[in-house]
């Protein structure tokens, strides 16, 4: 059975060799004089793994972003949904509720008649630009008309470069021109963004919806910029990333707070609602300790990737989990990171091993099911403990059944879910679990056979 992606308790982590040296060489990296030389751009990519509220399976990544059939270049936790691009097919991929159609990417994205290179999940609906064109497109609950971006960014009189959706109101950032966009409820002005980065004095490099407030980084500048409901200062950047005595880099709004990467520095600042602590960003990336390169910031907890090591850091509400960074994630090098309302996503170099067997899952033929031995009779890369599919079609069924009738008794290493076994109710037990079912899914073939 699928889990929530999360290590048995009491498992320790593991860290890769890998992993280990990759830290070491970042550190050294830091410590190391620029020479000018440009460093390769590392791969966006990664196995997508989701922690804090599992309702509606949201935490809980499908094979085509978990590691088992593909991976991801970018997630966005929603509130009750979540979303992912895969790697090399660009598919938009998502998960969770979708009671109101937001977890089912229209064609335009999901590799039908097009693919997307952003994506954002917002309340009830999700949104994402469409590879090639530049358009948004939004789908899902209309309410206010969040999930229908505005003209100047949907492909009828203009395109997108960056796109976020809050729970009620969405935002862009206008190709070409840099103009600051945003459609869906503007009851406390969300959805009208200041001259200062709407295109008349000024334009956007940077754009995040909150729930009732968004903010953007102006171009040019690097000032943060706010605007609508401001009753908890989240509209109101400090001097730190406002222009005063700073500017920012990276821009996200929660619900009632916002943060941003100080230029230069690095440095996350954080302001607004802090009932929780969603706006004190721990040492690891305020400075003290380190610093940030990515955040994301939803409801009530934010997140952040520390610069220069690939950690995982999160804050804020705490009340499903969704703050406590998994030992694997920690044990790993995160690329990418989104906060949901009472979940988190993130992408990365991660040694999961989700059935607890102690084969991470990129090793475990059966990457769901314990099976230390490995045992692969047939040498498909699919473990006969989640192989019962004798003849190769794929699925196990009622041709894979004869064989197995037909077996009954003797011995027949493809029937086995140990070497040499005398095939019998052990054997029996789990091809009933597997029957019907396609075969795998194996960690080891991942995107090479048919075995998921
Ligand atoms: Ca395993
Ligand atoms: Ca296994
Ligand atoms: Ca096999
Ligand atoms: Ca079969």
């Amino acid at each position: 059975m699928r889990n929530n992606g999360l290590l048995p308790p009491g498992k320790p982590a593991m860290t890769r060799p890998s992993v280990l040296l990759a830290r070491a060489l970042s550190t050294l990296l830091l410590c190391l004089p620029l020479t000018g030389a440009a460093e390769p751009a590392a791969a966006q990519t990664g196995v997508v793994i989701g922690w804090g509220s599992d309702s509606n399976g949201k935490a809980t990544p499908p094979y085509a972003v978990n590691g088992a059939s593909g991976t991801a270049t970018a997630v966005s936790a929603g509130y009750n949904n979540s979303c992912a691009i895969q790697v090399g097919t660009g598919e938009v991929v998502c998960w969770g509720a979708d009671f109101f159609g937001h977890s089912t990417p229209p064609d335009a994205v999901n590799g039908v008649s097009g693919t997307a290179v952003d994506i954002s999940v917002g309340l009830n609906y999700s949104c994402a630009i469409q590879a090639g064109t530049g358009e948004a497109v939004c789908w899902g609950g209309d309410l206010n008309g969040r999930a229908t971006p505005s003209d100047a960014v949907n492909g009828v009189s203009g395109t997108a470069t960056e796109i976020s959706a809050g729970p009620y109101h969405g935002c862009a950032i206008q190709a070409g021109s840099g103009d600051a966009v945003c459609w869906g409820d503007n009851s406390n002005g969300e959805a009208t963004p200041p001259d200062a980065v709407n295109g008349i004095s000024g334009t956007a490099t940077g754009i995040a919806a909150g729930w009732y407030h968004a903010c953007a980084i102006q171009a040019g500048s690097g000032n943060v910029v706010c605007w609508g409901d401001n009753s908890d200062g989240a509209a109101t950047p400090p001097d730190s990333v406002n222009g005063v005595a700073g500017t920012a880099t990276e821009i996200t709004a929660g619900s009632s707070f916002s943060c941003a990467i100080q230029a230069s520095s690095g440095v996350v600042v954080c302001w607004g609602l802090d009932i929780s602590g969603q706006a004190t960003p721990p040492d690891e990336v305020n400075g003290v300790l380190g610093t940030a390169d990515q955040i994301s910031a939803r409801s009530t907890h934010a997140c952040a990737v520390q610069a220069g090591t690939g950690s995982a850091v999160c804050w804020g509400a705490n009340s499903a989990g969704q703050a406590t960074i998994p030992d694997f994630v920690n044990a790993g090098i995160t690329t990418g990171i989104s906060a949901g309302q009472a979940h988190t996503l993130a992408f990365g170099d991660f040694a999961v091993d989700r059935d607890g067997d102690g084969l991470e899952d990129e090793l475990d033929n059966c990457m769901e099911v314990p099976n230390p031995d490995q045992f692969d009779s047939d040498g498909d890369d699919c473990g006969n403990r989640c192989d019962s599919d004798y003849d190769n079609s794929g699925v196990t069924g009622h041709p894979d059944y004869f064989e197995f009738a037909t077996a009954w008794s003797t011995y027949d290493d493809d029937k086995c879910i140990s070497p040499g076994c005398f095939v019998g109710f052990g054997e029996l037990t789990v091809f009933v679990t597997n029957y019907g079912s396609i075969t795998g899914p194996s960690g080891t073939t991942a995107g090479t056979t048919a075995c998921p």
